[in-house]
């Protein structure tokens, strides 16, 4: 390696610019003294090709709704995009979407790497960093995300551009690592985006032959190039990640490539400039250290003492070419929209709401309500009519299911419903096939470009995709997961397919809604509730079963849901000496069980408790007025591990729940087995009030 004596000098803007990305990189890292500078030093010539020559992106507004997308799916590369949103200057963003005047990272933040209330975690997140697409670190989630980006991208397309009138035409860009593509959600994304022939999807394989442990070669060794041109991709190679030529003719040709997502495979070297890291291909998820940070520094004929140099001309330089080019992208487009509002006002009117997560007017209108009926129907029976009434008013809530449409009860059936698929994208019934992690990823890439999505699947399930539900939760997007066969109330199936758990894992994430309504008018109340989060993921739990639809002239409004738990029946003079509570299909047990009380002048009340975590959010006095402190006679009842009760029935309380998996067998066997009848809950409630008499 030739190493000049004169810093800096003689390095040519885009070398400079490049340098500067590594260099920031390498004293983030050093300074936080903890991170990943390996990786962003091999792929700064990858990501400052992109943004500088390709990226469709205007940093003065990272909120156009027409911008390419790029997803850092290797999140711990983070400081690669943080030093990037510096060096191109992207504005801030507010949680409300709004522009700001700041940017959205500065000198100082890149200083504060990884630091308390810094706008520069660890890993890229959503909503706290103004340019970050997505919240990416669990390998293999941001490039699953990038699916549903591009899905997003496609119907929107399709639905909302007219000849002459291309509103949306973006393209999604992920650049992942080893990791991505060895883990599951990965592989299930990639097949989906085959599949689906996205051609606007493009991501970029930093092949590296290097994780964390040691060399890939130790766990990695398939072909991926191969595997990818089995699903469908078109795939292509970069030798040299640091010939900026050859990454131009691979970016060219996804460009020019139709009717298939394009693979990029990038031969890298991880801690590029690093000459120790390189030869031994040891651990590199640390700082590199002082010694070596100087050596790197010397490769690249930085100053070796500079910290955080930003030489002149390098933001300027960027300012000329993503700058420069985003702002003419963005004007044109922005006088194109306005001649479409004018010649389309309607649909310009729901690109404006969807962008602001705003409900059209009338979007609650024609939903059904339910008649009182003893035999009454499953909740995911009146769950699949609730949301074919709200998907007609709302044209993006769009959806679909992990191969289970059928049993969830998530098809649209309205007049003009279509498929979405591969050819024709304008459809909302989306068949995600058995990938529940893909869907969930996927979804979460479709809530962040701002359609309204959902998927189903069983509820047992929802394991599957369980990591990406956490992420909508910690991104705060409105994702909605339709989770049927709720319970060992699903019979024959059996214990593999009946959740036990799940309810209460679920309840413990934060910022997830779950709503497990008991009869068809609550599932009704907890749509509406639903519909209108703008910044929760939401689990609609619903049975496989029939329950009653219960008779509200006789018992409460279901708009109690609104609270999370209401109370249904009560005593007369309101004040129970027994108080029965449950959740769903359990419910009705309650209310039978009340009915007997009444007739032997026990007093009770049932409280319906569909979602916890919304009941958790009242008043104090309101939940002491469903849960009167006095009344120590408490039983609940809820087909699932009773983990969680004990806050609502107390130590005293008693909890009819499942301690074992399920079985296989029809439903009227489990429920006795188990103990799902009116006499157990009955015999429960006795002895409540017995115990608490002592
Ligand atoms: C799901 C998940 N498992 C484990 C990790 C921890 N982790 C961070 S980076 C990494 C692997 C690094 O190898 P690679 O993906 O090839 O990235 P590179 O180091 O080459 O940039 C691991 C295991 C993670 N971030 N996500
Ligand atoms: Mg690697």
């Amino acid at each position: 390696m030739v190493v000049s004596e004169q810093p800096l000098l003689g390095q040519e803007l885009k070398t400079l610019s490049i340098n500067t990305i590594r260099t920031l990189a390498i004293d983030g890292v050093q300074q936080a003294n903890s991170g990943h500078p390996g990786a962003p030093m091999g792929l700064a010539p990858v990501a400052y090709s992109l943004w500088q020559n390709f990226l469709r992106y205007d940093p003065e507004d990272p909120t156009w709704p027409n911008r390419d997308r790029f997803v850092l799916s290797a999140g711990h590369a983070s400081m690669l995009l943080y030093a990037v949103l510096y060096l191109t200057g992207v504005r801030g963003v507010s949680p409300e979407y709004e522009r700001l005047g700041d940017f959205a990272v500065t000198l100082d933040d890149l200083k504060k790497f990884r630091q308390l209330d810094s706008r520069t975690p660890g890993h890229p997140e959503y909503r706290m960093t103004a340019g970050v697409e997505t919240t990416t670190g669990p390998l293999g989630q941001g490039i699953g995300n990038s699916v549903g980006m591009a899905i997003a991208a496609k119907w929107l397309g399709e639905r909302y551009n007219r000849p002459g009138f291309e509103i949306f035409n973006y393209n999604i860009y992920s650049i992942c690592s080893d990791g991505d593509l060895m883990e599951g959600v990965g592989s299930e994304a990639a097949s989906l985006a085959g599949h689906l022939k996205l051609s606007n999807l493009c991501w970029i394989y930093d092949s590296n032959h290097v994780t964390l442990d040691g060399p890939a070669a130790w766990s990695f060794s398939e072909d991926v190039g191969a595997r990818f041109g089995g699903y469908g991709w078109n795939v292509t190679h970069v030798t040299d990640a640091n010939d900026l030529d050859a990454l131009a003719k691979a970016y060219n040709n996804f460009l020019h490539t139709t009717e298939r997502p394009t693979l990029i495979i990038v031969n890298s070297h991880i801690g590029y400039g690093s000459p120790h890291k390189q030869d031994t291909n040891a651990a590199h998820g640390e700082p590199l250290g002082e010694e070596e940070v100087r050596l790197s520094k010397k490769f690249y004929r930085w100053p070796e003492d500079a910290k955080f140099l930003v030489p002149d001309g390098v933001r300027e330089h960027f300012q000329q070419g993503i700058g420069k080019r985003g702002r003419e992208l963005r004007d044109k487009w922005a006088k194109l929209f306005d001649e479409y509002g004018k010649k389309f006002p309607e649909l310009a009117e729901q690109i404006n709401q969807m962008q602001q997560r705003e409900l059209p007017a009338g979007w609650d209108k024609n939903l059904p309500t339910f008649p009182a009926d003893a035999k009454g129907l499953g909740t995911r029976e009146s769950g699949g009519k609730v949301l074919n009434a709200l998907a007609q008013n709302i044209p993006w809530l769009i959806g679909g299911s992990a191969d289970l449409a059928t049993s969830n009860k998530t098809a649209l059936k309205f007049e003009g419903t279509k498929d979405f698929e591969a050819g024709s994208y304008g459809g909302c019934n989306f068949h995600f096939g058995i990938r529940e992690h893909a869907m969930g990823a996927a979804l979460n890439g479709m809530a962040v470009s701002k359609v309204r999505p959902f998927g189903g699947t069983f509820f047992n399930f929802s394991d599957y995709m369980r990591p990406s539900v956490r992420l909508a939760s910690l991104m705060e997007i409105p994702v909605i997961y339709v989770y049927t066969h709720d319970s060992i109330g699903l019979g024959e199936d059996g214990p593999t397919h009946q959740p036990i758990e799940q309810l209460a894992s679920l309840r413990a994430m934060p910022g997830l809604v779950l709503l497990r309504p008991a009869d068809a008018n609550e599932v009704v109340e907890a749509w509406k509730v639903i519909i209108q989060l703008r910044d929760k993921p939401a689990a609609l739990v619903l049975t496989r079963q029939a329950v009653p639809t219960f008779d509200r002239s006789k018992y409460a409004s279901a708009s109690g849901v609104s609270q999370g738990a209401y109370i249904l029946a009560d005593a007369v003079d309101g004040k129970p000496s027994v108080i029965l509570m449950a959740t769903g299909s359990e419910v009705s047990l309650c209310v039978n069980a009340y009915e007997q009380l009444k007739t032997e002048g026990v007093k009770a009340r049932v409280v319906s408790m569909p979602s916890w975590d919304i009941f958790e959010k009242q008043s104090d006095a309101y939940k002491k007025q469903v849960f009167p402190p006095e009344v120590t006679a408490r039983v609940a009842v809820e087909m699932a591990s009773t983990f969680g009760w004990s806050q609502y029935v107390g130590l005293t309380g008693t909890v009819v729940g499942m301690h074992r998996f399920g079985a296989s067998a029809p439903i009227k066997d489990l429920l006795k087995k188990f103990g799902f009848t009116t006499e157990n809950v009955l015999a429960a409630a006795r002895e409540a009030i017995a115990k608490a008499k002592k």
